[in-house]
Parts: structure tokens; sequence; C-alpha cells
């Protein structure tokens, strides 16, 4: 059985990871995820209790593979097969450059130790901060972490059942003790996709915080 964790964030050995906390995925945004801009006052809460902060950045150039616009004859949320498989697909969002890609202006930025960008290959999705959507393709995330001793990580941030579990899934299968701050996401809710990433990610032993830890 896996560890319980208890998220001390303060401890040497353990990593904030913020995921994709965007205005494209807050209101008003692109793919806003409904009430995304809340999880800035948890994540800044944390922010300034931990040692270790990473941030990830959903960083698509204009035409990704993975907008709807991209495709004759799609709207956006259906799905297509990709080289690596099945692809949802998005409205254009987080375009390199752009306010949209931008971190919320309410948040602890300037925090942020590393910034992984992610999606930003033409032609493959990423919404783990580990494997890109091939689940081949590293982000290079693992050997910075493993560098730094960083092997417990606290997740938090957009969205929880696309990008938080991707990432949390791929930490835990790489050995990782993970825990979700679920208070400080939301979810995008794509037909069930919520249900069934907390039923994976509870399978994996990630552990679902519903407080907000220090
Ligand atoms: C995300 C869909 C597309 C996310 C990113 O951050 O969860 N979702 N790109
Ligand atoms: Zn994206």
């Amino acid at each position: 059985m896996r560890k319980q964790n208890n998220a001390n964030l303060g401890a040497a050995s353990t990593g904030l990871l913020v995921i994709d906390v965007q205005n494209d995925f807050c209101p008003g945004g692109q793919l806003a995820v409904q009430d995304g801009n809340i999880v800035v006052d948890p994540i800044n809460q944390m922010i300034a209790c931990a040692q270790n902060v990473v941030a990830t950045q959903d960083w698509h150039p204009q035409g990704h593979s993975s907008f709807a616009s991209t495709h004759p004859d799609k709207t956006p949320f259906e799905a297509v097969e990709m080289s690596y498989g099945k692809q949802t697909l998005w409205p254009d969002h987080c375009i390199q450059g752009t306010n949209g890609a931008d971190f919320h202006k309410l948040l602890q930025a300037d925090a942020f130790q590393m910034i992984v960008r992610k999606g930003f290959r033409q032609a493959i999705d990423s919404y783990s901060a580990f494997f890109e959507n091939d689940r081949k393709t590293i982000t290079g995330l693992d050997g910075y972490l493993r560098n730094r001793q960083i092997d417990r990580l606290v997740l938090a941030g957009l969205a929880t059942d696309y990008c938080v579990a991707f990432s949390a899934l791929d930490a835990a299968s790489l050995g990782y003790n993970v825990s979700v701050v679920m208070p400080a996401c939301r979810a995008i809710d794509l037909e069930g996709s919520l249900a069934a990433q907390i039923m994976a990610m509870r399978d994996a032993g990630i552990e679902l915080l519903e407080y907000v830890p220090a």
C-alpha cells in the first residue's frame, strides 16, 4: 500500500505542482472551466507555504492539432483519431504569447521556480506534465524533480479531470507520492470524465485532499 501523504508543503522533498492556471481556463476564457478562477486563492495560500513550486502552462501554436478549428467539419468536444490514438478536440485556447495563455493575473506566478510548457508540438497534445498524449514524448519534468530530490507532489489547478488527473496519474506511476488538493481544482467534466478520473486517481493510490494543506 502506498504511504499516505501528510502533504507538508514546507518539506524539502515536497513539490507543489500548479497546473494550467491560465486565463483561457478561467471564466471569460476560450476553454473556460466553471469557477476556474476559484482555485487562485487556495493555490496562493499553498505557494506561500511551499519550499518547491513548479507550474505547467498549456502552450499551443496556432492551428494546433487539438483545436477543432484545425479539422474540417469538426466541432469542439468531438473526438478524432490521431496517429497516437483518440484525441478530444477543443476550442482554440492557450495560444503561445496570447493573453489567454498567460497565468491568471492574481496568481503568485513570481514564485514559480520552473515552468513546464506543454502542447507546443503541432501534432501532439499534452495533458500531463510528464508525458504528452502519445504517452511516449517526455516533458523533462521527471528528470528535473529527480535532480532536485523531490519525491512527493501536491497538485492543484485546472482542469481536475484532464491536466491535473493526467499529471497526478503519471506522477504516481513514476513512483512519486501524490496528493491532489480538490478545493484548489476545478473540472471540465465531459461525459462523466470527472467521476472516472476520481476513480482512477483513487485506484492509483493518489490522496485526494478535501482541505487546503499548509
Ligand atoms: C486542458 C484541455 C485541453 C487542461 C488543456 O489544462 O486540463 N484541457 N488543454
Ligand atoms: Zn490545451
